[in-house]
């Protein structure tokens, strides 16, 4: 079994829905069992600014699939929710599902590289992180509380939970 982190975001369709959901989607997938739910963040869009604002959260999951196996569940669960590829790059979205961290493994394939590239910059992700993973080491031996002080909350703000 393995520990990973999942962070998920949504801009559109009631996104706090769509957040739920995904909890569900991923409860109910052989071979993975929920362990930890951050709440749910209000954040301002990185990249894009023309876009609504996102809710983010971050889960912990516990799986025996394979890192590209997991990959297939969460992009399975993405286009269910509805997901649409657009033309601008970075544009809203209905729901985004991305691995964080799988265990303790650093992957670098087409398809999949973990740790995720941004999350060392993203409020959106270390702040909820860190609500559920304190002590974290990344596999780099960075420290997760290192990575919070050094990166501005930005507005971020805790607007619920996951259940
Ligand atoms: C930067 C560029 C692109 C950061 C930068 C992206 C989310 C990024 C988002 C999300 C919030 C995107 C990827 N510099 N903003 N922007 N939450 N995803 N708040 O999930 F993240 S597009
Ligand atoms: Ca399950
Ligand atoms: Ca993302
Ligand atoms: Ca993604």
């Amino acid at each position: 079994m393995t520990l990973v982190y999942l962070g998920l975001g949504s801009n559109l369709e009631q996104p706090d829905q769509q957040l739920k959901w995904a909890v569900q989607q991923l409860a109910k997938q052989p071979g993975i069992e929920i362990a930890a739910l951050s709440s749910i963040y209000q954040s301002r869009p990185m990249g894009p600014q023309d876009q609504p604002n996102y809710r983010n959260a971050v889960i912990a999951i516990e799986t025996q699939l394979e890192p590209l196996s997991l990959l297939d569940v969460t992009q399975k669960i993405e286009l269910d929710s509805g997901r649409v590829r657009k033309d601008e790059r970075w544009g809203a979205r209905v729901l985004d599902i991305d691995i964080l961290l799988f265990g303790q493994q650093t992957i670098n394939l087409p398809r999949l590289e973990v740790p995720h590239y941004g999350m060392k910059e993203r409020e959106f992700v270390l702040y909820p992180l860190a609500e559920i993973a304190e002590n974290l080491v990344l596999p780099d031996g960075q420290s997760l509380t290192e990575l919070v002080t050094s990166v501005a909350p930005n507005g971020i703000k805790i607007q619920g939970n996951l259940r």
